[in-house]
């Protein structure tokens, strides 16, 4: 049964299966598309600004110094594209398959929008006038102009007003079709907006002890605290971008191949393991921090090396839908079985590449995560090079390959091959360029190569001249990403407005024909979010008391550009 008609209100089941697409929730998902891919132009632009500096091919003007750009390029693309990007998605998936957006939730999601739009713009003129030039980290002691940061409390209430949207439309739905699952896409759109909201309640409490601090209306802060509720965020955001990424690798890629999702129970304890274990992590993000005991930090490794093992599982359940489905289709042999995959289709092919590129970049995540590893690559390049493969290709990459389909859905558009094969173009630009530019941090890195700093050549250091070489072939990938970045937002834009009219399908995989049922304790939500709260307490309690009662003295804030 198509899910978008399992809904109760009869008017709303008409709408869906007259329009395929419900045009009011199009228009949230289509304004939501519009401001992430405009993040991704602009914050491209100051990406390869940056890589050009750093490579000493070019002199930034007076009027606009390197950490102004890196905190404008930071926020564009990890906290506008990411939060746009995933917003937008999600609610057009929990529309199609909860058969509309209710109208009250439909309201929330727009107050979401432009009390995000907002706070951007809030915080963005005081990162123009140089008074914020604090990276996308923010953190003590380095203190911004408080707009900012109340730029910043904007955009989180938006955030939260579009999670309580969705919570809202899911219980809805969940009391009108009692005893059935959620349909599998919400099911991760739930735990998606469960991680947003839960992870940023720490970032909250952060930025609302800065604010007093940043006006001057207290000297000192809890450098310590600032810093670990931070992270607790930081982390969680970095899940939830790899969350809504293997939504569409265990959902949409499947359908797009012709097959059948992996195990419906999989998935479901997959997503529930990564959301229970997820914002326990923080840590990692301070190991060389000073502060924190021993014990404290192994027991952060470890929460953090867990989240391999749902990512072990997606590894499996991936490679083992390709394999079906192309042996279904008449594919051979003990590899040969790959050529039967759909190479010429970017809305596949862009997303294996992202999880191709996921295989080093977890690997690249455990160095870092591993105490004595970490103390060669900590605030290096190399760190640099990791998120860039990570968000920057994994992630980025999967959110490429869905506006293929999304928008035309979203548009009533539909795929020509022309754009098709633009797109598959792209995908090679942007994998050449990562390998390049991602290739050359990481290495420059295990060099010394310091992350976050201007072009200098430390007084001609030999040491700082054997790294141009490196900077070199970062400014070629660079360049190349430039140019993906023009050909990806062309796409979008294109596909949103000017290409054929038709209808596109939302791709949703069905389960195997003799699939197991799912057991009915993984619709549990309330049991899951209360222990990853008595994971985070566990991981949070003792350290946080730690720093208050054992506290330094405060830091007053700091303005180091
Ligand atoms: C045209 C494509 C891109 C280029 C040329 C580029 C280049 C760079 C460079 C050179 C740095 C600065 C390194 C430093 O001094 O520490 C940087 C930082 C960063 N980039 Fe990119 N990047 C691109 C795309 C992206 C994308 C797509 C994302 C994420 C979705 C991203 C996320 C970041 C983040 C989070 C930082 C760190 C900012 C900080 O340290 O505060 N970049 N990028
Ligand atoms: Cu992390």
């Amino acid at each position: 049964m198509d899910p978008a008609v399992s809904t109760t209100s009869p008017f709303r089941q008409k709408a869906n299966r007259v329009l395929g697409v419900n045009l009011d929730d199009a228009k949230i998902t289509k304004s939501y598309l519009t401001v992430a891919f405009l993040a991704l132009l602009l914050g491209g632009v100051l990406g390869l600004l940056q890589g050009l500096n750093r490579a000493g091919l070019l002199q930034l003007p007076t009027w606009i110094n390197y950490y102004q750009i890196l905190t404008a390029h930071g926020v564009l693309l990890v906290v506008v594209l990411s939060a746009f990007f995933t917003i937008g998605y999600f609610y057009a998936g929990l529309s199609h398959t909860l058969g509309g957006l209710l109208p009250k939730v439909r309201r929330m999601a727009w107050i979401g929008f432009w009390m995000k739009i907002v706070g951007f713009v809030i915080a963005v003129i005081p990162i123009l006038m140089n008074n914020a030039s604090v990276m996308y980290t923010f953190y003590p002691p380095m203190a911004a102009s408080p707009y900012f940061y109340i730029g910043l409390v904007f955009i989180v209430l938006g955030v939260w007003m579009c999670a309580f949207g969705a919570f809202i439309n899911v219980a809805d739905w969940r009391k009108n079709n009692k005893g059935k699952h959620l349909p599998i896409f919400s099911y991760f759109a739930t735990g998606v907006f469960v991680l947003l909201f839960f992870g940023s309640i720490p970032v909250a409490i952060e930025v609302l002890t800065i604010i007093p601090w940043s006006f001057g209306w207290v000297e000192t802060i809890n450098v310590m605290v600032a810093r670990t509720l931070f992270w607790a965020f930081g982390h969680t955001l970095v899940n939830i971008w790899y969350l809504t990424a293997i939504s569409a690798w265990y959902v949409i890629v499947p359908k797009i191949i012709g097959g059948r999702r992996f195990s419906d129970t999989l998935t479901r304890v997959v997503i529930i393991a990564l959301v229970v274990m997820n914002i326990t992590g923080g840590f990692h993000h301070q190991i060389i921090d000073p502060g924190i005991s021993e014990s404290v930090k192994f027991m952060h490794v470890f929460m953090s090396l867990a989240i391999g093992f749902p990512s072990l599982m997606t590894a499996y359940a991936m490679f083992r839908v390709f394999e079906r489905t192309a042996r279904k289709q008449g594919g051979k042999g003990k590899v040969a079985w790959y050529k039967k995959l759909p190479w010429g289709d970017v809305r596949f092919l862009a997303p294996f590449i992202a999880m191709v590129a996921f295989l080093p970049g977890g690997a690249g995540g455990i160095v870092q995560s591993t105490n004595q590893l970490d103390q060669v690559v900590h605030n290096t390049m190399w760190i640099v090079g990791h998120f860039h493969l990570t968000v920057g290709t994994s992630v980025v990459l999967t959110f490429f390959g869905i506006t293929y389909w999304l928008v035309p859905y979203i548009s009533k558009r539909v795929l020509t091959p022309k754009i098709n094969k633009l797109g598959v173009i792209q995908t090679i630009i942007w994998t050449v360029g990562m390998l390049f530019m991602s290739g050359s941090m990481h290495y420059v890195g295990l060099l010394g190569s310091p992350r976050r700093t201007a072009y200098s050549t430390y007084g001609d250091h030999a040491t700082a001249l054997g790294w141009d070489p490196y900077f070199f072939l970062l400014a070629i990938g660079g360049t190349l990403l430039m140019i993906g970045v023009i050909i990806q937002v062309y796409a979008v834009f294109h596909l949103m407005f000017f290409a054929p009219k038709g209808e596109t399908e939302f791709p949703i995989a069905e389960e195997e024909d003799n699939a197991s049922k799912t057991p009915y304790w993984t619709e549990r939500w309330g049991v899951w979010i209360v222990m990853m709260l008595m994971l985070v307490a566990m991981a949070y309690v003792i350290p946080l008391v730690d720093f208050i009662v054992n506290a330094p003295p405060g830091s007053p804030p700091f303005r180091t550009w």
